[in-house]
Protein backbone atom coordinates (compact mmCIF):
# COMPACT_ATOMS: atom_id res chain seq x y z
CA UNK A 1 0.00 0.00 0.00
CA UNK A 2 1.10 3.76 -1.13
CA UNK A 3 1.49 6.15 1.68
CA UNK A 4 0.21 8.52 -0.97
CA UNK A 5 -2.89 6.92 -1.84
CA UNK A 6 -4.03 5.69 2.07
CA UNK A 7 -6.38 7.65 4.45
CA UNK A 8 -4.03 7.76 6.61
CA UNK A 9 -4.93 10.51 9.33
CA UNK A 10 -2.16 11.11 11.36
CA UNK A 11 -2.14 13.74 14.53
CA UNK A 12 0.41 15.83 14.79
CA UNK A 13 -0.31 15.81 18.66
CA UNK A 14 -0.94 13.88 20.85
CA UNK A 15 -4.99 14.06 22.09
CA UNK A 16 -5.24 15.52 25.11
CA UNK A 17 -8.59 14.44 25.22
CA UNK A 18 -7.81 10.67 25.36
CA UNK A 19 -6.72 9.54 29.35
CA UNK A 20 -4.70 6.41 28.60
CA UNK A 21 -1.84 5.67 25.98
CA UNK A 22 -3.69 2.75 23.66
CA UNK A 23 -6.45 5.31 23.44
CA UNK A 24 -3.93 8.31 22.24
CA UNK A 25 -2.21 6.36 20.13
CA UNK A 26 -5.15 4.82 18.26
CA UNK A 27 -6.24 8.46 18.00
CA UNK A 28 -2.64 9.65 16.94
CA UNK A 29 -1.92 6.61 14.44
CA UNK A 30 -5.37 6.93 12.62
CA UNK A 31 -6.72 3.84 13.72
CA UNK A 32 -10.15 4.93 15.10
CA UNK A 33 -12.36 8.00 15.30
CA UNK A 34 -15.11 8.34 17.96
CA UNK A 35 -18.63 8.79 15.86
CA UNK A 36 -20.73 8.86 19.19
CA UNK A 37 -20.24 8.49 22.90
CA UNK A 38 -18.10 4.98 23.03
CA UNK A 39 -18.41 4.48 19.52
CA UNK A 40 -15.97 4.37 17.12
CA UNK A 41 -15.27 3.79 13.23
CA UNK A 42 -12.19 1.61 11.86
CA UNK A 43 -10.11 3.45 9.43
CA UNK A 44 -7.99 1.40 7.10
CA UNK A 45 -5.10 0.58 9.54
CA UNK A 46 -6.97 0.34 12.61
CA UNK A 47 -9.22 -2.18 10.55
CA UNK A 48 -5.80 -4.21 9.71
CA UNK A 49 -5.30 -5.04 12.67
CA UNK A 50 -8.84 -5.52 13.91
CA UNK A 51 -9.17 -8.02 11.23
CA UNK A 52 -6.30 -9.94 12.07
CA UNK A 53 -6.52 -10.48 15.53
CA UNK A 54 -10.33 -11.50 14.25
CA UNK A 55 -8.57 -14.22 12.10
CA UNK A 56 -6.11 -15.60 15.34
CA UNK A 57 -9.02 -15.83 17.27
CA UNK A 58 -11.16 -17.78 14.54
CA UNK A 59 -8.21 -20.14 13.52
CA UNK A 60 -7.18 -21.23 16.91
CA UNK A 61 -11.71 -21.66 17.45
CA UNK A 62 -11.97 -24.17 14.46
CA UNK A 63 -9.05 -26.04 15.63
CA UNK A 64 -10.58 -26.36 19.17
CA UNK A 65 -13.71 -28.01 17.22
CA UNK A 66 -15.70 -24.98 17.55
CA UNK A 67 -17.79 -24.20 14.30
CA UNK A 68 -18.58 -20.58 12.99
CA UNK A 69 -21.79 -19.01 11.97
CA UNK A 70 -23.15 -15.54 12.37
CA UNK A 71 -26.26 -14.32 14.23
CA UNK A 72 -27.33 -11.01 14.12
CA UNK A 73 -26.80 -8.19 16.12
CA UNK A 74 -30.83 -7.05 16.79
CA UNK A 75 -32.82 -9.85 18.95
CA UNK A 76 -36.18 -9.67 20.01
CA UNK A 77 -37.08 -8.99 23.54
CA UNK A 78 -39.39 -12.26 23.39
CA UNK A 79 -36.19 -14.17 23.27
CA UNK A 80 -34.90 -13.09 26.02
CA UNK A 81 -38.29 -12.94 28.41
CA UNK A 82 -37.45 -16.34 28.43
CA UNK A 83 -34.80 -16.63 30.22
CA UNK A 84 -35.76 -13.82 32.47
CA UNK A 85 -33.01 -11.83 31.08
CA UNK A 86 -35.30 -8.81 29.87
CA UNK A 87 -35.85 -7.35 32.54
CA UNK A 88 -32.48 -8.82 34.71
CA UNK A 89 -30.12 -6.99 32.43
CA UNK A 90 -31.04 -3.33 32.92
CA UNK A 91 -30.12 -0.44 31.38
CA UNK A 92 -27.35 -1.34 29.68
CA UNK A 93 -28.98 -3.00 27.47
CA UNK A 94 -30.22 -0.81 24.17
CA UNK A 95 -33.57 -1.69 23.91
CA UNK A 96 -35.33 -0.39 20.36
CA UNK A 97 -38.97 -0.46 19.51
CA UNK A 98 -39.87 -1.29 15.59
CA UNK A 99 -42.41 0.00 13.41
CA UNK A 100 -45.11 -2.54 14.08
CA UNK A 101 -44.45 -1.56 17.83
CA UNK A 102 -42.31 -4.43 18.50
CA UNK A 103 -39.71 -4.79 21.00
CA UNK A 104 -36.23 -5.23 19.76
CA UNK A 105 -33.16 -5.16 21.45
CA UNK A 106 -29.49 -4.99 20.11
CA UNK A 107 -27.53 -7.86 21.36
CA UNK A 108 -24.97 -7.46 24.41
CA UNK A 109 -24.58 -11.26 23.94
CA UNK A 110 -26.37 -14.16 22.36
CA UNK A 111 -26.95 -16.78 24.76
CA UNK A 112 -30.64 -16.88 24.40
CA UNK A 113 -30.58 -16.59 20.58
CA UNK A 114 -28.25 -19.75 20.43
CA UNK A 115 -30.39 -21.89 23.08
CA UNK A 116 -33.45 -21.14 20.62
CA UNK A 117 -31.69 -21.99 18.11
CA UNK A 118 -30.92 -25.37 19.24
CA UNK A 119 -34.30 -25.63 20.64
CA UNK A 120 -35.97 -25.73 17.29
CA UNK A 121 -33.37 -28.10 15.24
CA UNK A 122 -31.89 -30.44 17.83
CA UNK A 123 -33.35 -33.40 19.18
CA UNK A 124 -31.53 -36.31 19.63
CA UNK A 125 -28.11 -36.59 21.94
CA UNK A 126 -26.31 -38.02 18.73
CA UNK A 127 -26.40 -33.98 18.02
CA UNK A 128 -24.18 -33.55 20.81
CA UNK A 129 -21.97 -32.35 21.87
CA UNK A 130 -21.52 -29.01 19.95
CA UNK A 131 -19.49 -25.75 20.33
CA UNK A 132 -20.62 -22.93 17.77
CA UNK A 133 -19.21 -19.24 17.67
CA UNK A 134 -19.83 -15.75 15.94
CA UNK A 135 -17.24 -12.87 15.52
CA UNK A 136 -20.21 -10.11 16.29
CA UNK A 137 -20.78 -6.48 17.04
CA UNK A 138 -22.37 -6.00 20.35
CA UNK A 139 -24.06 -3.14 22.08
CA UNK A 140 -23.92 -2.24 26.50
CA UNK A 141 -24.61 0.90 26.81
CA UNK A 142 -22.12 1.37 29.58
CA UNK A 143 -22.64 4.35 32.01
CA UNK A 144 -19.00 5.17 31.42
CA UNK A 145 -17.91 4.16 28.10
CA UNK A 146 -14.14 5.13 28.08
CA UNK A 147 -10.91 4.76 27.45
CA UNK A 148 -11.75 4.36 23.79
CA UNK A 149 -12.18 0.69 22.12
CA UNK A 150 -11.02 -0.59 25.78
CA UNK A 151 -14.72 0.24 27.43
CA UNK A 152 -17.18 1.06 24.28
CA UNK A 153 -20.35 0.69 23.46
CA UNK A 154 -20.34 -0.92 20.42
CA UNK A 155 -17.56 -3.60 20.03
CA UNK A 156 -16.31 -6.46 18.58
CA UNK A 157 -16.86 -10.00 20.33
CA UNK A 158 -15.76 -13.58 19.68
CA UNK A 159 -18.46 -15.54 21.50
CA UNK A 160 -18.78 -19.11 21.83
CA UNK A 161 -21.40 -21.66 23.04
CA UNK A 162 -21.22 -25.42 23.78
CA UNK A 163 -24.42 -27.78 24.58
CA UNK A 164 -22.85 -31.15 26.10
CA UNK A 165 -24.82 -33.81 27.50
CA UNK A 166 -23.55 -33.69 31.28
CA UNK A 167 -21.77 -31.97 33.47
CA UNK A 168 -18.61 -34.02 32.73
CA UNK A 169 -19.24 -33.18 28.80
CA UNK A 170 -19.61 -29.54 29.27
CA UNK A 171 -16.47 -29.34 31.28
CA UNK A 172 -14.35 -31.02 29.03
CA UNK A 173 -15.99 -28.48 26.50
CA UNK A 174 -14.66 -25.45 28.94
CA UNK A 175 -11.48 -26.99 28.91
CA UNK A 176 -10.74 -26.91 25.56
CA UNK A 177 -11.90 -23.47 25.55
CA UNK A 178 -9.56 -22.48 28.17
CA UNK A 179 -6.97 -23.94 26.12
CA UNK A 180 -7.99 -21.95 22.62
CA UNK A 181 -7.34 -19.24 24.46
CA UNK A 182 -4.30 -19.92 26.11
CA UNK A 183 -3.09 -20.63 22.34
CA UNK A 184 -5.00 -17.62 20.98
CA UNK A 185 -3.01 -15.18 23.34
CA UNK A 186 0.53 -16.40 22.76
CA UNK A 187 0.03 -16.10 19.14
CA UNK A 188 -1.10 -12.56 19.54
CA UNK A 189 1.92 -11.69 21.63
CA UNK A 190 0.87 -11.05 24.86
CA UNK A 191 0.50 -12.82 27.84
CA UNK A 192 -2.52 -13.29 28.93
CA UNK A 193 -3.31 -14.80 32.78
CA UNK A 194 -6.40 -16.83 33.45
CA UNK A 195 -7.80 -15.96 37.09
CA UNK A 196 -10.46 -17.60 38.53
CA UNK A 197 -13.75 -15.18 38.49
CA UNK A 198 -17.28 -14.46 39.79
CA UNK A 199 -19.30 -15.21 36.69
CA UNK A 200 -21.57 -12.01 37.21
CA UNK A 201 -25.12 -11.57 34.87
CA UNK A 202 -23.76 -14.59 32.76
CA UNK A 203 -24.12 -17.20 35.28
CA UNK A 204 -22.88 -19.93 36.31
CA UNK A 205 -20.18 -21.42 38.89
CA UNK A 206 -16.91 -21.71 37.25
CA UNK A 207 -15.51 -18.85 35.30
CA UNK A 208 -12.37 -18.08 34.38
CA UNK A 209 -10.95 -14.16 33.16
CA UNK A 210 -7.95 -13.92 30.82
CA UNK A 211 -6.10 -10.73 32.14
CA UNK A 212 -3.10 -8.60 30.59
CA UNK A 213 -1.17 -7.20 32.53
CA UNK A 214 -1.54 -2.69 32.26
CA UNK A 215 -0.70 -0.02 34.42
CA UNK A 216 -4.35 1.23 33.05
CA UNK A 217 -6.50 -1.98 33.92
CA UNK A 218 -9.68 -2.32 35.52
CA UNK A 219 -9.19 -4.53 38.13
CA UNK A 220 -6.32 -5.83 40.38
CA UNK A 221 -4.28 -8.65 39.90
CA UNK A 222 -2.23 -11.05 41.72
CA UNK A 223 -0.50 -14.13 40.01
CA UNK A 224 2.22 -16.81 40.08
CA UNK A 225 5.33 -15.95 37.49
CA UNK A 226 4.95 -19.54 36.48
CA UNK A 227 2.41 -18.12 34.02
CA UNK A 228 5.21 -15.94 32.28
CA UNK A 229 6.82 -19.46 31.63
CA UNK A 230 4.01 -21.70 30.23
CA UNK A 231 4.45 -22.44 26.54
CA UNK A 232 0.84 -23.28 25.27
CA UNK A 233 1.40 -24.09 21.84
CA UNK A 234 4.12 -26.74 22.51
CA UNK A 235 3.53 -29.60 24.35
CA UNK A 236 1.82 -31.50 22.10
CA UNK A 237 -1.60 -31.48 23.66
CA UNK A 238 -4.18 -32.39 21.99
CA UNK A 239 -7.91 -31.18 21.67
CA UNK A 240 -9.38 -35.15 22.08
CA UNK A 241 -7.04 -35.84 24.74
CA UNK A 242 -9.30 -35.93 27.42
CA UNK A 243 -6.31 -36.74 30.67
CA UNK A 244 -4.76 -34.39 29.12
CA UNK A 245 -6.90 -31.38 29.32
CA UNK A 246 -7.96 -32.03 32.81
CA UNK A 247 -4.21 -31.97 33.65
CA UNK A 248 -4.16 -28.59 31.89
CA UNK A 249 -7.05 -27.38 34.02
CA UNK A 250 -5.06 -28.67 37.32
CA UNK A 251 -1.97 -26.80 36.17
CA UNK A 252 -4.22 -23.85 35.39
CA UNK A 253 -5.83 -24.20 39.11
CA UNK A 254 -3.17 -25.07 41.07
CA UNK A 255 -1.20 -21.93 40.18
CA UNK A 256 -1.88 -18.91 41.86
CA UNK A 257 -3.74 -16.06 39.86
CA UNK A 258 -6.40 -13.90 41.11
CA UNK A 259 -8.33 -10.41 40.85
CA UNK A 260 -8.94 -8.33 44.27
CA UNK A 261 -12.45 -9.75 43.73
CA UNK A 262 -11.13 -13.49 44.39
CA UNK A 263 -7.64 -13.03 45.75
CA UNK A 264 -6.63 -15.24 48.61
CA UNK A 265 -4.02 -14.01 50.88
CA UNK A 266 -3.46 -17.10 52.73
CA UNK A 267 -3.25 -18.91 49.03
CA UNK A 268 -0.85 -15.69 48.27
CA UNK A 269 1.29 -16.05 51.13
CA UNK A 270 2.00 -19.81 49.79
CA UNK A 271 3.67 -18.39 46.39
CA UNK A 272 7.29 -18.17 46.69
CA UNK A 273 8.06 -14.20 47.33
CA UNK A 274 10.35 -13.96 43.97
CA UNK A 275 7.25 -15.42 41.88
CA UNK A 276 4.89 -13.04 43.37
CA UNK A 277 3.69 -10.43 40.18
CA UNK A 278 1.13 -7.70 40.90
CA UNK A 279 -0.33 -5.35 38.99
CA UNK A 280 -3.64 -4.11 37.51
CA UNK A 281 -5.07 -5.90 34.17
CA UNK A 282 -7.22 -5.77 31.12
CA UNK A 283 -9.60 -8.33 30.75
CA UNK A 284 -9.58 -9.56 27.14
CA UNK A 285 -11.61 -13.08 27.42
CA UNK A 286 -13.93 -14.34 30.13
CA UNK A 287 -15.33 -17.91 29.90
CA UNK A 288 -18.34 -19.21 32.10
CA UNK A 289 -19.82 -23.25 32.71
CA UNK A 290 -23.18 -22.64 33.64
CA UNK A 291 -24.95 -25.76 33.51
CA UNK A 292 -28.37 -25.82 32.08
CA UNK A 293 -29.00 -22.09 33.77
CA UNK A 294 -30.36 -20.82 30.39
CA UNK A 295 -31.36 -24.72 28.69
CA UNK A 296 -33.59 -25.55 31.48
CA UNK A 297 -35.61 -21.64 31.34
CA UNK A 298 -35.61 -21.61 27.97
CA UNK A 299 -36.86 -25.51 27.67
CA UNK A 300 -34.18 -27.11 25.51
CA UNK A 301 -34.53 -30.99 25.72
CA UNK A 302 -33.24 -33.56 23.63
CA UNK A 303 -33.75 -37.75 23.64
CA UNK A 304 -31.11 -39.00 25.88
CA UNK A 305 -29.74 -42.77 24.66
CA UNK A 306 -32.53 -44.81 26.74
CA UNK A 307 -35.36 -42.07 25.20
CA UNK A 308 -35.77 -39.69 28.11
CA UNK A 309 -35.53 -36.30 27.89
CA UNK A 310 -32.48 -34.83 29.38
CA UNK A 311 -31.61 -30.97 29.30
CA UNK A 312 -27.93 -29.86 27.91
CA UNK A 313 -25.28 -28.16 29.45
CA UNK A 314 -23.85 -25.16 28.77
CA UNK A 315 -21.22 -22.56 28.72
CA UNK A 316 -20.11 -19.77 27.36
CA UNK A 317 -16.82 -18.09 25.94
CA UNK A 318 -16.25 -14.70 25.41
CA UNK A 319 -13.17 -12.97 23.37
CA UNK A 320 -12.94 -8.89 23.57
CA UNK A 321 -11.91 -8.33 19.73
CA UNK A 322 -11.58 -4.73 19.72
CA UNK A 323 -10.53 -4.56 22.75
CA UNK A 324 -8.08 -6.38 22.33
CA UNK A 325 -6.14 -3.75 19.58
CA UNK A 326 -6.10 -1.50 22.94
CA UNK A 327 -4.86 -3.70 25.48
CA UNK A 328 -2.22 -5.01 23.07
CA UNK A 329 -0.87 -1.48 22.67
CA UNK A 330 -1.18 -0.85 26.37
CA UNK A 331 1.15 -3.91 26.79
CA UNK A 332 3.47 -3.19 23.55
CA UNK A 333 3.98 0.56 23.06
CA UNK A 334 7.24 2.70 23.98
CA UNK A 335 7.53 7.35 23.91
CA UNK A 336 7.78 6.89 20.29
CA UNK A 337 5.04 5.35 19.31
CA UNK A 338 2.88 1.25 18.59
CA UNK A 339 5.24 -1.43 18.99
CA UNK A 340 3.20 -4.05 17.00
CA UNK A 341 3.50 -8.07 17.58
CA UNK A 342 4.43 -8.80 14.38
CA UNK A 343 1.17 -11.50 14.17
CA UNK A 344 -1.15 -8.74 14.12
CA UNK A 345 0.99 -5.95 12.96
CA UNK A 346 -1.33 -3.67 10.20
CA UNK A 347 1.93 -4.24 7.51
CA UNK A 348 5.24 -5.74 8.06
CA UNK A 349 7.23 -3.38 6.74
CA UNK A 350 7.38 0.36 6.24
CA UNK A 351 9.44 1.22 3.08
CA UNK A 352 10.48 4.98 3.11
CA UNK A 353 12.06 6.98 1.29
CA UNK A 354 14.19 9.64 2.88
CA UNK A 355 13.66 12.20 -0.09
CA UNK A 356 10.87 11.58 -1.94
CA UNK A 357 12.26 14.37 -4.66
CA UNK A 358 15.03 12.31 -5.45
CA UNK A 359 14.78 10.00 -8.75
CA UNK A 360 17.69 7.33 -8.11
CA UNK A 361 15.48 6.88 -4.79
CA UNK A 362 12.33 6.63 -6.41
CA UNK A 363 13.40 3.83 -8.88
CA UNK A 364 15.16 1.90 -5.92
CA UNK A 365 12.11 2.04 -3.79
CA UNK A 366 9.87 1.34 -6.02
CA UNK A 367 11.25 -1.51 -6.96
CA UNK A 368 12.16 -2.80 -3.74
CA UNK A 369 8.28 -2.84 -3.20
CA UNK A 370 7.64 -4.42 -5.95
CA UNK A 371 9.82 -6.85 -4.52
CA UNK A 372 8.36 -7.73 -1.35
CA UNK A 373 4.58 -7.22 -2.55
CA UNK A 374 5.41 -9.94 -4.87
CA UNK A 375 7.00 -12.23 -2.24
CA UNK A 376 3.76 -11.76 0.06
CA UNK A 377 5.55 -9.32 2.49
CA UNK A 378 2.51 -6.90 3.56
CA UNK A 379 4.48 -3.26 2.93
CA UNK A 380 3.49 0.04 3.41
CA UNK A 381 5.24 2.50 1.24
CA UNK A 382 5.81 5.87 1.94
CA UNK A 383 6.11 7.44 -1.13
CA UNK A 384 5.05 11.15 -0.31
CA UNK A 385 7.08 14.00 -1.53
CA UNK A 386 7.65 15.01 2.46
CA UNK A 387 10.65 15.20 4.92
CA UNK A 388 12.37 12.10 5.64
CA UNK A 389 12.11 13.07 9.02
CA UNK A 390 8.27 13.39 9.26
CA UNK A 391 7.92 10.28 7.77
CA UNK A 392 10.58 8.07 10.17
CA UNK A 393 8.15 9.89 13.23
CA UNK A 394 5.12 8.21 11.28
CA UNK A 395 6.91 5.09 10.74
CA UNK A 396 7.74 5.08 14.36
CA UNK A 397 3.71 5.73 15.73
CA UNK A 398 1.87 3.20 13.61
CA UNK A 399 4.93 0.50 14.96
CA UNK A 400 5.37 -1.33 11.97
CA UNK A 401 8.01 -4.34 12.85
CA UNK A 402 10.23 -3.21 10.21
CA UNK A 403 11.40 0.06 8.93
CA UNK A 404 13.58 0.06 5.17
CA UNK A 405 15.04 3.20 4.79
CA UNK A 406 15.94 4.33 1.33
CA UNK A 407 18.38 7.59 1.42
CA UNK A 408 20.51 9.29 -1.74
CA UNK A 409 23.59 8.92 0.31
CA UNK A 410 23.42 4.99 1.27
CA UNK A 411 22.07 4.09 -2.28
CA UNK A 412 25.66 6.05 -3.47
CA UNK A 413 26.98 2.93 -1.45
CA UNK A 414 24.40 0.58 -2.44
CA UNK A 415 22.63 0.26 0.72
CA UNK A 416 19.70 0.70 2.52
CA UNK A 417 18.82 0.63 6.49
CA UNK A 418 16.63 -1.63 7.81
CA UNK A 419 15.60 -1.04 11.48
CA UNK A 420 13.69 -3.37 13.76
CA UNK A 421 11.14 -1.11 15.90
CA UNK A 422 10.90 -3.18 18.92
CA UNK A 423 14.79 -3.00 19.33
CA UNK A 424 15.66 -0.14 17.27
CA UNK A 425 18.76 -1.66 15.90
CA UNK A 426 20.03 -0.32 12.59
CA UNK A 427 21.89 -1.93 10.10
CA UNK A 428 23.03 -0.83 6.55
CA UNK A 429 22.66 -3.59 4.01
CA UNK A 430 23.03 -4.14 0.38
CA UNK A 431 19.17 -3.69 -1.02
CA UNK A 432 19.41 -7.69 -1.68
CA UNK A 433 20.35 -8.68 1.34
CA UNK A 434 17.66 -6.85 2.96
CA UNK A 435 15.32 -8.16 0.66
CA UNK A 436 16.67 -11.71 1.60
CA UNK A 437 16.04 -11.00 5.60
CA UNK A 438 12.69 -9.87 5.24
CA UNK A 439 11.38 -12.28 2.58
CA UNK A 440 12.95 -15.37 4.29
N1 LIG B 1 -21.73 -14.20 27.00
C1 LIG B 1 -20.47 -14.09 27.67
C2 LIG B 1 -19.42 -14.92 27.02
S1 LIG B 1 -19.64 -15.11 25.35
C3 LIG B 1 -20.06 -12.64 27.78
O1 LIG B 1 -20.72 -11.77 27.27
N2 LIG B 1 -18.97 -12.40 28.45
S2 LIG B 1 -18.38 -10.97 28.84
O2 LIG B 1 -19.39 -10.10 29.29
O3 LIG B 1 -17.33 -11.22 29.80
O4 LIG B 1 -17.73 -10.35 27.58
C4 LIG B 1 -16.70 -11.01 26.89
C5 LIG B 1 -15.54 -10.09 26.58
O5 LIG B 1 -15.99 -8.98 25.83
C6 LIG B 1 -14.90 -9.47 27.82
O6 LIG B 1 -13.94 -10.33 28.37
C7 LIG B 1 -14.27 -8.22 27.25
O7 LIG B 1 -12.98 -8.51 26.72
C8 LIG B 1 -15.19 -7.83 26.11
N3 LIG B 1 -16.05 -6.70 26.51
C9 LIG B 1 -17.08 -6.70 27.39
N4 LIG B 1 -17.61 -5.47 27.50
C10 LIG B 1 -16.90 -4.67 26.67
C11 LIG B 1 -16.97 -3.28 26.33
N5 LIG B 1 -17.88 -2.47 26.86
N6 LIG B 1 -16.08 -2.80 25.42
C12 LIG B 1 -15.15 -3.60 24.85
N7 LIG B 1 -15.06 -4.92 25.13
C13 LIG B 1 -15.91 -5.45 26.02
Amino acid sequence: MRVSRCFLPVLKESPSDAQIVSHKLMLQAGLVRQTAAGIYAWLPIGFRVLKKIEQIVREEQDRAGAQEMLMPTIQSADLWRESGRYDAYGPEMLRITDRHKREMLYGPTNEEMLTALFRDDVNSYRDLPRTLYHIQWKFRDEVRPRFGVMRGREFLMKDAYSFDLDEAGARLSYYTQLLAYLRTFQRLGIQAVPMKAASGPIGGDLSHEFIVLAPTGESEVFYDAAFEEFDWAQGGLDYGDEAGLHGLFDRVSSTYAATDETHDEARWAEVPEARRRTGRGIEVGHIFYFGDKYSAAMGLKVSGQDGKPLTPMMGSYGIGVSRLVGAIIEASHDDKGIVWPAAVAPWQVGLVTMRGDDAASITAADDIYAKLTAAGVETLYDDRDERGGVKLGTQDLIGLPWQLIVGPRGLAAGTVELKNRKTGDKEELSIDSALTKLTS
